[in-house]
């Protein structure tokens, strides 16, 4: 099982390199990213964006474009650059997208357009793929990044998608937690409901090759010390993997809260697409936007 952020770049060296598309390349911390997966032969790169300030930036970079085939198209307009860097997934001309300085709707909307996007028939999820320390493992954190508020049916999804992602990356039984508040059933907390229905689910078989418990509040989810002091004896207490959050708030600030407060090590990826998406925060750091880049390779070329 893979369990650190450098077991992703050991697997990868094994890996063809694949060709990314980043839809707005013009930003510093994207292309400090981009120079440094091509540097790695993670990946090559098309950048899609303002030609003059992509050029600019990477002079001041030292990051030779011609010398290291990286291609730039000139489409300085964010949102026609998110389209144009998808069509170019979705005609096989590059193998993954990847955000740059563009919002993440107006990304997402290219993604889903139905003519030139990316999708399978699947939901799209995001995952943030965390590596705080004291733990033996990678933390997968669903979805604080694409749904907004999932209903049951979206969260079976979400967890499918998240529960693939952790085979992709060698897990093959992963522990899934439906966080809420409190580990009880609580009529007026929906999150509860949702998560003892996803429980019972399980249960009953209606999941594969994972084990899904909850309601868990975090500490609950990931301390086994919390879990017993609480009394909680349930599959996942105390060694989830994948942490599943009711709606797109508590996951976007359980994940911001450990990158600005923790320092954690993170990634960001949407998956359930026709490729995994490299998407993370314009405020991430290029160290974790290599790691994106560097999880989205390694679930592209190990995807069947
Ligand atoms: N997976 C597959 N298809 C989807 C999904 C999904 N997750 N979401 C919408 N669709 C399909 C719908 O079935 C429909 O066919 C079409 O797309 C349009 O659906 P709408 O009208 O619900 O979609 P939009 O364009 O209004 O919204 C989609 C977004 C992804 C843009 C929206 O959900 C969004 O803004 N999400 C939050 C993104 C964000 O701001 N994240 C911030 C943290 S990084």
């Amino acid at each position: 099982m893979i369990r650190t952020f450098s077991e992703i770049h050991d697997a990868i060296l094994k890996e063809k390199p694949r060709r990314l598309a980043v839809a707005a390349a013009a930003d510093t911390d994207v292309l400090t990213a981009v120079k440094m997966a091509v540097d790695r032969k993670l990946a090559g790169a098309v950048l899609v964006g303002d030609e003059a300030k992509i050029r600019q930036i990477a002079a001041d970079l030292d990051f030779n474009l011609n010398a290291s085939g990286v291609e730039v198209m000139n489409e300085p307009d964010g949102a026609l650059a998110a389209r144009k860097a998808v069509a170019m997934v979705s005609s096989g001309e590059a193998h993954l997208l990847m955000k740059g300085l563009v919002g993440t709707a107006d990304l997402l909307r290219a993604v889903l357009d139905k003519e030139q996007g990316l999708r399978t028939g699947r939901l799209l999820s995001h995952v943030g793929l965390l590596q705080p320390e004291g733990y033996d493992r990678l933390f997968y954190l669903t979805d604080g990044g694409m749904n907004i508020a999932p209903n049951l049916a979206q969260k079976v999804d979400i967890i499918n998608n998240a529960v693939d992602m952790a085979h992709l990356l060698d897990n093959p039984q992963p522990k899934v937690a439906c966080l809420a508040a409190v580990e009880v059933v609580n009529p007026d907390m929906p999150a509860t409901l949702d998560a003892a229905a996803l429980t019972m689910m399980s249960q009953r078989g209606q999941f594969k090759g994972c084990i899904v418990d909850g309601p868990l509040a975090l500490d609950n989810a990931v301390s086994v010390e919390a879990s017993r002091h609480k009394g909680i004896n349930s599959p996942a207490a105390g060694q989830a993997d994948i942490l599943m959050v009711p709606e797109i708030e508590s996951g976007n600030v359980i994940y911001k809260a450990m990158v600005y407060f923790g320092h954690v090590k993170s990634a960001g990826v949407i998956v359930g697409a026709r490729t995994p998406i490299v998407l993370t925060s314009r405020a991430d750091t290029p160290e974790s936007k290599l790691n994106s880049m560097a999880v989205a390779v390694l679930m592209a070329a190990r995807k069947k």
